[in-house]
C-alpha cells in the first residue's frame, strides 16, 4: 500500500489529524492496533481547552459536543481548610468544556468511516524504516500477515507504548523524565456531580479531584500510593476517602453523592519528553512524544494542538511545496509541550501530599496555593495555563 502521509495510531491525535489531511484533499492512512470498540470504550481525559473545542469544530466534529458538552467558567481549589474559586472569563476571557476523550474518538471515527481515508483496525505497526532516506514505510501486521506502507510522511500518533519513537536512533534522542511516588484511583459512578465546576482538593490524606461525565455522571479521582490494587479498594472505602478529601474545606451544606461505581482503575503519574519530535520525515505527535501527569488535564489538549500544528503544515506544503512549517514544528510544539510539562508538574506537585514530606514542604504547596487565591497576578497565570495558552 502507498500513501502521503501514514499515521499509526487512531488516538485523538491520528484520527483528528487524518481528517484534517483529508478535508485538505491529501492522502492518508491510518494503522490502528487495536479494534474500534477498545478504543471507542478506553476512559480517558474529560477537560477541553477552548483551542481543542475550536480544533474539533473545524473538522466537523463539533455537533454531538456542543449538545453535550459543558462548558465551564471555572474550578474550585480546596486546601488548607478554605475554598477558592477561579474564574477563567473573569481572568483570561476563555472558557473550558467537559466532553469525554471516549466521545470525541466515538465522533472522530464515525465521520472517518462515513468519508474518510483508509482506517485499518488490528493494524500493528512493528517499525518505521527509511525515516531519513525521504521514503518512510511502515511495516505493520494485519489479519496475520505483515505488510508495508510506503508513504512520503510517516506520523507517529501511536501513544506513550508505542513504536514510532525507537525508529528515532538513540544517539540522537534525548529523554527528559520523572516519576511521581503515587498514581490516581479513578472511578466512575452513576450519580449526579456533587458541584457544578471540577472541585481539585489537596486534603491532609491527599489529593482528590471531584469531575464529571455529565449531569448524571461523576468522574471522581484520589490519590493512592504507586503498586496500589484496584481490588483494595471496595466502592464504600473510595468513597469514605473521597468525602473526607473533598469535605475539607468545602462550605457548610456541601454534601459527597454516592452512586453505583461502573469502572474502577488506577493510572500512575509520569512527566516525559521526547526530543526531537521530527527524525527525517518521520514526525511524532501526542503521546508518542510526551506525557504529563493528569492533575493539569493537558495531555489530551497538547495531543490536539500538536496536530492542529501538523495537519496546517501538511496544508502548506500540499498547497505551496513549502516545507517551512514541518521545519518549524518541533520548535513551536515543544514550546507548548514544556510549558503545559510545567503547569503539569506545578499542579501535581502544588496538590500531592507525597508519602514522608517534611512540614517544610507541606508549607511550601500550601503558600503556593494562597497564592493563587490571594493574588489576582499570580490566580491570572494560572488561568492562562488551565485554559490553554494560545497556538503560535
Ligand atoms: P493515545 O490516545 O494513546 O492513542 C494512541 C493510539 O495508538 C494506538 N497504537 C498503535 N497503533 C498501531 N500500531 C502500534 N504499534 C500502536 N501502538 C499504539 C493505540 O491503540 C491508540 O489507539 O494517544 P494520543 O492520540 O496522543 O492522545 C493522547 C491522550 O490519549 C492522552 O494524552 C490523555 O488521555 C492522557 N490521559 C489523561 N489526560 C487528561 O488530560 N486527563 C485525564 O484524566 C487523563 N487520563 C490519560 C488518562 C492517559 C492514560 N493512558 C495513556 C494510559 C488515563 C490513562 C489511563
Ligand atoms: C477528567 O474529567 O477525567 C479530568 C478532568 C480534569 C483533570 C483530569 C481528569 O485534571
Amino acid at each position: 500500500m502507498r500513501t502521503t502521509v501514514g499515521i499509526i495510531g487512531a488516538g485523538p491525535a491520528g484520527l483528528l489529524l487524518a481528517r484534517q489531511l483529508h478535508l485538505a484533499g491529501i492522502d492518508c492512512v491510518v494503522l490502528e492496533s487495536r479494534d474500534r470498540a477498545h478504543i471507542e470504550a478506553r476512559q480517558r481525559a474529560g477537560m477541553l481547552e477552548q483551542g481543542t473545542v475550536d480544533a474539533l469544530r473545524a473538522v466537523g466534529a463539533g455537533a454531538r459536543l456542543d449538545a453535550e458538552g459543558l462548558e465551564h467558567h471555572g474550578i474550585e481549589l480546596r486546601f488548607d481548610g478554605t475554598s477558592h474559586r477561579v474564574d477563567f472569563p473573569a481572568l483570561t476571557g476563555r472558557t473550558v468544556t467537559v466532553y469525554a476523550q471516549t466521545e470525541i474518538v466515538k465522533d472522530l471515527v464515525a465521520l472517518h468511516l462515513a468519508d474518510g481515508p483508509p482506517l485499518l483496525f488490528g493494524a500493528e505497526a512493528l517499525a518505521v524504516a527509511g525515516a531519513e532516506s525521504g521514503k518512510p514505510a511502515i511495516r505493520y501486521r494485519h489479519q496475520g500477515r505483515e505488510a508495508t506502507l510506503e508513504c512520503d510522511w510517516a506520523v507517529g500518533c501511536d501513544g506513550f507504548h508505542g513504536v514510532a519513537r525507537a525508529a528515532v536512533p538513540a544517539a540522537q534522542r534525548t529523554t527528559y523524565e520523572r516519576g511521581y511516588p503515587f498514581s490516581w484511583l479513578g472511578i466512575l459512578a452513576d450519580v449526579a456531580p456533587s458541584s457544578p465546576e471540577l472541585v481539585y482538593a489537596r486534603g491532609a490524606g491527599g489529593f482528590a479531584l471531584l469531575s464529571m461525565r455529565s449531569p448524571t455522571v461523576s468522574r471522581l479521582y484520589l490519590q493512592v500510593p504507586n503498586g496500589t490494587d484496584p481490588a483494595d479498594w471496595p466502592d464504600e472505602r473510595i468513597w469514605d476517602e473521597l468525602d473526607a478529601r473533598l469535605s475539607e474545606g468545602a462550605g457548610p451544606g456541601w454534601t459527597l453523592n454516592r452512586g453505583p461505581v461502573t469502572a474502577k482503575t488506577v493510572t500512575p503519574m509520569r512527566s516525559f519528553v521526547g526530543e526531537p519530535l521530527r527524525h527525517g520525515r518521520l514526525l511524532l505527535a501526542g503521546d508518542a512524544a510526551h506525557i504529563v501527569p493528569p492533575t493539569g488535564a493537558k495531555g489530551l489538549n497538547l495531543a490536539v494542538s500538536d496536530v492542529r500544528l501538523l495537519g496546517r503544515a501538511f496544508e502548506a506544503l500540499h498547497r505551496t511545496g513549502s516545507t517551512a512549517l514541518l521545519d518549524a514544528y518541533p520548535r513551536a510544539a515543544l514550546h507548548r509541550v514544556w510549558q503545559a510539562t510545567r503547569f503539569s508538574y506545578d499542579m501535581t506537585t502544588m496538590l500531592h501530599v507525597p508519602p514522608g514530606q517534611s512540614d517544610f514542604d507541606r508549607r511550601m504547596e500550601l503558600t503556593r496555593l494562597h497564592r493563587i487565591a490571594a493574588s489576582r497576578d499570580a490566580a491570572a497565570e494560572f488561568a492562562a495555563q488551565y485554559t490553554g495558552l494560545p497556538l503560535p
